[in-house]
């Protein structure tokens, strides 16, 4: 609750200076976006005072956290939660923020030459890929998008009031890099923020992919013009919970609705082209490379995957939270030892395992954020693909069981048993799946995963047998 004396936060109440002017573009404004992106471009403005780099920021499905932003001329107060005390800072390079279906707004300003950077969080399930990242004119939400924009295309050019508001992210960009085709603005870059490996090509995949189903000379501009960035993104950010509202008030003074609660941690590394410009992210931290695959593969093995093996086997121990689960000593061993299999597969000297490790447990064990487990097991089918399977493939590759790496999707497995509700964007299919008896059901879940570990009677067996010991 607020206190009555608390004062409203806006740009006027919190004494800022002029916004800056917008030139990057978001999809998917929430939390992290909010503690990350806009957090670094924050601090990597040259004159505080005068900042270059405003972000216009479009929600997802929900429409209020934007318009509680609007309210606040897109002031937030970014709460930093270390293990002792919390740091507050209002952030304010958040310059517009928009509802998704605003699509009119994200229009003008893709095809805006003082546009630099679209930035995307849309989740692992929100480009709509099929195996391997490919486009997947086959997948029902795709093929929908793609007959609904190639009624709207004429000459070369969409009618945008006839194409309503595109039910995709990638629909939603593709109309706006053909207006930004048409006006001439020149290239861009995209750069997706989802813990994707290879997001790059995600992001590549299913934009381009569906420019070029629409018009091929679209496609061709894309290709050409577009650069699409690969990134690892990392900070720790809990969905907001109504007692960070009353700590902002009472420790500010500022009656902000829209808080954020993050970790102090946080690392961005990047790779690739920018035709356009971009903020100096380097001065806040952020690092640039040439290849950033093990970089990727570092953090969504060892941080998220390890995430996905407290999310589902700490929840069947009893536990909330991933400080909770890592002060278990079974689950602890268990991730250690999942850890060890990866990090066979993580030799580059620059990554420096036995460091990043020491300090993910650090993170884990930061009692003073709830990070609700319930909350990382959102989404396993997408999410266990890019963290327990490749380590399990790899270690096979090399002649061994992948044992921790088994035990991890033999957690999802045993968490999703008699489960009625699921909470996966492939519900449908995770739900069929589920549905089988015995070792059929654990074969079935193994192939939504992947259908090539499916084949294997040994995995099954590994799995199954593990999923007993779980349940
Ligand atoms: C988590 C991530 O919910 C999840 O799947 O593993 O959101 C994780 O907290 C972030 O990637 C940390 O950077």
């Amino acid at each position: 609750m607020t206190t009555i004396d608390a004062t409203p936060l806006n740009r006027a109440t919190a004494a800022t200076g002029t916004p800056a002017p917008p030139r990057l573009v978001h999809i998917g404004l929430g939390a992290f976006h909010r503690a990350h992106q806009v957090w670094y471009t924050r601090h990597a403005e040259a004159d505080a005072a005068a900042p270059q780099w405003g972000y216009v920021s479009f929600s997802g499905r929900s429409a209020d956290l934007a318009l509680t932003l609007q309210a606040q001329d897109g002031l937030y107060t970014l709460v930093e939660r270390g293990p002792e005390s919390d740091e507050y800072e209002v952030i304010e390079n958040l310059v517009e923020a928009r509802p998704g279906e605003d699509v009119s707004r994200l229009w003008e300003l893709l095809a805006a030459p003082t546009t630099a950077v679209l930035t995307i969080t849309v989740t692992e399930a929100g480009y709509d890929l099929g195996h391997g990242l490919a486009f997947d004119p086959d997948n029902e939400k795709v093929a929908a998008e793609l007959t609904a924009l190639t009624d709207a295309y004429r000459d070369g050019a969409f009618d945008t009031r006839a194409v309503g508001v595109p039910a995709t992210m990638a629909g939603k960009v593709v109309v706006g890099l053909a207006e930004r085709r048409r006006t001439g603005a020149g290239g861009m870059a995209v750069i997706s923020c989802d813990n994707l490996s290879a997001n790059d090509v995600a992001a590549h995949n299913a934009i381009q992919g569906l420019a070029a189903a629409v018009d091929p000379e679209l496609g061709a501009w894309i290709q050409e013009n577009v650069s699409f960035v690969a990134t690892s993104i990392d900070r720790i950010t809990p969905r907001t919970e109504d007692t960070l509202l009353e700590d902002v008030t009472r420790d500010t003074g500022f009656a902000d609705a829209a808080p954020v609660v993050t970790e102090p941690f946080r690392s961005w590394v990047l790779q690739g082209e920018f035709p356009a410009g971009r903020p100096e992210w380097e001065k806040a931290g952020a690092q640039f490379v040439t290849d950033i695959e093990p970089f990727e593969r570092r953090k969504l093995w060892l941080l998220n995957g390890s995430h996905s093996l407290m999310a589902y086997a700490g929840q069947l121990r009893g536990h909330a939270t991933v400080a909770e689960a890592i002060g278990d000593q079974t689950c602890r061993a268990w991730v250690e030892e999942f850890w060890d299999e990866a990090a066979h597969h993580l030799t580059a000297p620059e990554l420096d395992v036995p460091v990043y490790r020491a300090a993910l447990l650090e993170r884990f064990e930061n009692p003073r954020i709830r990070h609700n487990l319930a909350q990382i097991a959102v989404d396993g089918s997408a999410k266990q693909q890019m963290r327990a399977v490749p380590v399990l493939k790899a270690e096979r590759a090399a002649g061994r069981p992948g044992t921790a790496a088994a035990r991890s999707i033999a957690a999802w497995i045993a968490y999703l048993d008699g489960r009625t509700e699921i909470a996966d964007a492939a519900e449908q299919r995770v739900r069929e799946a589920n549905e089988r008896p015995g070792t059929e059901r654990v074969r079935a879940l193994i192939a939504v995963l992947d259908e090539e570990l499916a084949a294997e009677q040994d995995v099954v067996e590994q799995v199954d047998g593990v999923v007993t010991e779980l349940a």
